[in-house]
């Protein structure tokens, strides 16, 4: 779902837009937006490939009619102004999000793109800026613009490893790739997962190293910018707490592929303590060397111009004597009470920082400073002049090991938030009158890999002289076969009745073999989906596809698939890519974790709950594009993420005596089966 899905939910449920169709006020048509974007975003290290659009980079005039901004040009001027001194980063340099002033560049042009009235002054500001700004900004400034811009609500965006491949791609297939253009010769590579299997940690490689979690990372920290201010459009709902949850989900999915793979979970990281896993990262960057590596067991130094450890542990007692005291003090000094469900939120946008938190003079901004800091611990007194690690970006800090254990430690942090807070009554949880009767699961719930692979022609430096050939690069990736949850449904109320389903599963044993109780279970659970159903009056069987899980995404289509797809729609059929919205979910391909030969085996429990009450929009029922992340307006669930599960259970016969709850056992299994396409 695209950000703005929710808007028309609440507007009606009516008839959805159909991309190919339609037309913005100004007369542009969706395919022609889609047309533009593919456009800017292909070959960005070199001329734009499309007449209408070089046409305008080299002729538009950014400041000749101020009228097309709702800011007045306020913030055109300013860019220019950076632009016409010469203070904005060169092109062919590598971009950080990280770097405070790079990210000033990137947020300049983001203020422009989000201040236009019109496509056209929004794709020529982005043809012109494309020409003369760091293609690293530019490219973080348009994504983010067409995430969050009305303008472009129907856009999909290409997928950010055919757009920027160094990101994604070992320095090795990098290499082949330019061979392959040099010597004119189509290439096929195979990419594989860093290092060897004398180090253990690379049997969760496929996890980390994912292009598609990658490119879920990413755009999550699009759609929910840590930078974000409401002055540039809109209020982001939950911003805080939906930074804790997303980082708890891949936290708890991380460690569950590792039971899968005989692997400890995650130990937390100790600022006072050696980092223990190294890493080298194979990965270069298109302009400014390689990645920097790092040994095992290093120990953390303070970072030059950054932070000092012992400033970082400040920052996290400050924070956890918050947590004790149940409130945080704002700018002002007041308190602000966080003994509440809407607590997390606040915290959370406190340790991430977000731009949101109430005071980041005093609790600092933990989560950046401390991916700063292990992105650097390489060079932490910059003597031999490395580029940043790749902590310092969102597309590439999942493949360190150490990004586990940084989450691992914020996300302690926020359970021992939640911990403080009251356990749920058996009264709150009750949904009167409905009951789950049976849970069960159609099909195997089974992964394996196959073989993926996608187009490396923008990696390669090129002009318009030298043909393209086909360069792209194969990597094994994580799936499963289909299954759908099968769930029996009572409502004895006497009439229909909105109920809200969410389904969630932990794994049954520790890395010891050691069952977990209710309570660490619970913390442990991976949410599989959350939707809401009608239910008559009587027995409903509710038949779920794992396709339509709301926390998780399609396959972004490539570049290939958005150029023929959009010449289609300019001809007038339907584009066929609304599906594809919105990147921000889960790959649907991670929803089961790896699972093993034996099975592994794990608690899936469902909580069905008081549809009206959770609902914050109307119409959720109705809704086949519910997406767990909606940024827009609104967030639809009224319950904390996690819920009913998100507090502490000291007694779990609350549950287990629950009509509308239910839980069974199941085991996912992976049989080494490997599909190579071709
Ligand atoms: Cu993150």
């Amino acid at each position: 779902m695209k950000v703005l899905v929710l808007f028309a939910l609440v507007a009606a449920a009516a008839a959805w837009p159909s991309f190919g169709f339609q037309s913005d006020a100004g007369g542009v048509s969706d395919a022609q937006k889609q047309h533009d974007i593919n456009f800017l975003l292909h070959k960005i290290y070199g001329d734009i490939r499309d007449d209408a659009l070089k046409a305008k980079a080299d002729s538009f005039d950014p400041e000749a009619d101020l009228s097309h901004y709702s800011d007045d040009g306020e913030a055109v001027h300013t860019l220019i102004r950076d632009l016409k001194d010469d203070r904005l980063l060169q092109q062919k340099h590598w971009f950080s999000l990280f770097n405070s002033r790079q990210r000033h560049e990137a947020l300049m042009l983001f203020d422009v793109l989000i201040h236009c009235k019109d496509w056209d002054t929004f794709v020529s500001n982005a043809a012109y800026f494309r020409q003369r700004m760091n293609e690293g900004e530019f490219v973080n400034a348009l994504y983010v613009a067409v995430i969050h811009s009305s303008l472009a609500e129907y856009v999909v965006l290409p997928p950010l490893y055919e757009v920027t491949p160094h990101l994604f791609t070992n320095s090795e297939v990098i290499e082949a790739a330019y061979r392959a253009k040099q010597t004119q010769k189509p290439g096929k590579f195979k990419s594989s997962f860093t290092g060897t299997k004398k180090n253990p940690e690379q049997r969760v490689a496929y996890f980390g190293e994912d292009i598609g979690m990658n490119t879920h990372h990413v755009t999550w920290h699009m759609e929910f910018p840590f930078w974000w201010q409401d002055k540039y459009s809109h209020h982001l709902d939950r911003k805080g707490e939906n930074f804790f949850w997303v980082h708890h989900q891949l936290t708890v999915r991380f460690d569950a592929e590792r039971l899968s793979n005989y692997l400890d979970p995650v130990d937390e990281l100790h600022w006072e303590k050696p980092i223990v896993q190294g890493f080298a990262p194979h990965t270069t960057y298109k302009y400014g060397g390689q990645f920097p590596s790092r040994p095992d067991n290093a120990r953390f130094e303070d970072v030059d111009g950054v932070a000092r450890i012992r400033d970082l542990l400040i920052v996290e007692s400050r924070i956890r004597d918050a947590i004790a005291h149940g409130y945080i003090v704002d700018r002002e000094g007041k308190h602000i009470d966080i003994m509440n469900e809407r607590g997390i939120d606040v915290l959370g946008d406190i340790i991430e920082s977000s731009l949101y938190s109430p005071n980041v003079q005093y609790y600092g901004a933990l989560h950046n400073t401390a991916h700063i800091v292990l992105g650097r611990q390489s060079d932490p007194h910059g003597k031999y002049d490395l580029p940043p690690g790749v902590l310092e970006h969102f597309e590439t800090a999942t493949r360190d090991p150490s990004f586990f254990r940084l989450h691992k430690y914020m996300d302690n942090i926020f359970k021992e938030h939640k911990d403080t807070l009251p356990p749920y009554t058996a009264e709150e949880l009750t949904f009167a009158g409905v009951s789950v009767d049976s849970i069960a699961i159609e099909g195997a719930l089974e992964t394996y890999f196959e073989d993926f692979e996608y187009n490396l022609i923008n990696a390669v430096d090129d002009t318009e002289q030298i043909p393209d050939v086909e360069i792209s690069t194969y990597v094994p990736r994580l799936n499963h076969k289909d299954f759908a949850f099968k769930i029996g449904v009572s409502n004895n109320k006497g009439e229909e009745t909105l109920a809200t389903v969410r389904i969630f599963a932990w794994p049954h044993l520790d890395n010891n073999g050691i069952e977990f109780s209710f309570d660490e279970g619970r913390w442990h659970a991976i949410e599989l989906d959350k939707f809401w159903v009608k239910l008559g009056t009587g027995v409903t069987e509710i038949t779920r596809k794992c396709s339509e899980s709301a926390v998780t995404v399609p396959d972004v289509p490539s570049f290939a698939t958005l150029f023929e797809k959009t010449k289609a729609a300019l001809g007038g059929a339907d584009s066929g890519l609304t599906d594809f919205e919105s990147a921000t979910g889960i790959p649907n391909r991670f929803l089961l974790p790896k699972g093993n030969e034996k099975g592994l085996e794990f608690d899936l429990v469902v909580a069905v709950t008081d549809g009206a009450a959770d609902a914050a929009v109307d119409g959720l029922h109705e809704n086949t594009e519910f997406n767990h992340y909606g940024a827009y307006g609104k967030y639809p669930d009224n319950r904390p993420h996690g819920y009913p599960l998100d507090r502490s259970v000291p007694d779990e016969r609350v549950f287990e005596d629950l009509p509308n709850f239910g839980h069974i056992q199941v085991k996912v299994f992976n049989h080494g089966e490997h599909i190579h396409h071709d």
